[in-house]
């Protein structure tokens, strides 16, 4: 049975140079993410995949900038550019990604009215993707996390995980930020206290 997983997140066009939610760098972490995914047992893709008229873009909230925040029933949300349309070239992996070594892809942020940053639960923090269960199902225990963005979907994705017992480790080297107001440093100190281990 595998014990061990990798879960690489949101390798997608719209978060690499030229996208429209650009992390800087962000296709740097592809050829390792690629020789990651040869030597693990398992491996998990996620995908960022909106409706065209999603809750989190700025362009659903007249007189909104994107990257101010509003509040959402759920809490404060960030809006951004409009980005990772399901279907679209941006919400399709980046072309150099292996992703014929994917066991499952996972796709979040599916519902209109709330955000997903995490590949286990939306950004109510209870609507469940049905990651945990597929995981539980396979005898998974232990998780590597790694790719876009760090301060977002890799950290509440790491937080959720070592919430729900797993063995957690993010590959800083195969991840990057987009970095909005110390959001970086705030999500590495975040990880570090839930236990997280740095790689
Ligand atoms: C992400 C912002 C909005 C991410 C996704 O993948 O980190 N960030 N949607
Ligand atoms: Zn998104």
């Amino acid at each position: 049975m595998t014990a061990a997983a990798l879960l690489v997140v949101d390798i997608q066009n719209d978060f690499c140079p030229g996208g429209a939610l650009a992390v800087e760098d962000g296709d740097a972490v592809v050829p390792g993410l690629n020789a990651a995914m040869r030597a693990a047992d398992a491996v998990i893709l996620t995908q960022d995949w909106h409706t065209a008229c999603h809750s989190s873009f700025a362009s659903q909230h007249p007189g909104k900038a994107p990257f101010s925040v509003v509040d959402m029933p759920y809490g404060p949300q960030v809006l951004w550019p409009n980005h990772c349309v399901g279907g679209s070239y941006g919400a399709a992996f980046h072309a150099d990604l292996e992703t014929e070594r994917a066991d499952l892809i996972i796709r979040k942020g599916i519902h209109r009215d709330v955000d997903s940053y995490s590949a286990f639960f939306e950004n109510d923090r209870t609507t469940a993707t049905g990651l945990d269960g597929y995981l539980r199902t396979r005898g998974i225990t232990a998780l590597t996390i790694a790719g876009l963005a760090t301060d977002f979907c890799v950290a509440y994705s790491a937080l959720d995980a070592a919430r729900l017992g797993y063995a957690v480790t993010v590959d800083l080297k195969l991840s990057r930020a987009i970095d909005l107001d110390g959001s970086l440093a705030a999500a590495i100190e975040r990880m570090s206290a839930a236990g997280v281990v740095f790689a």
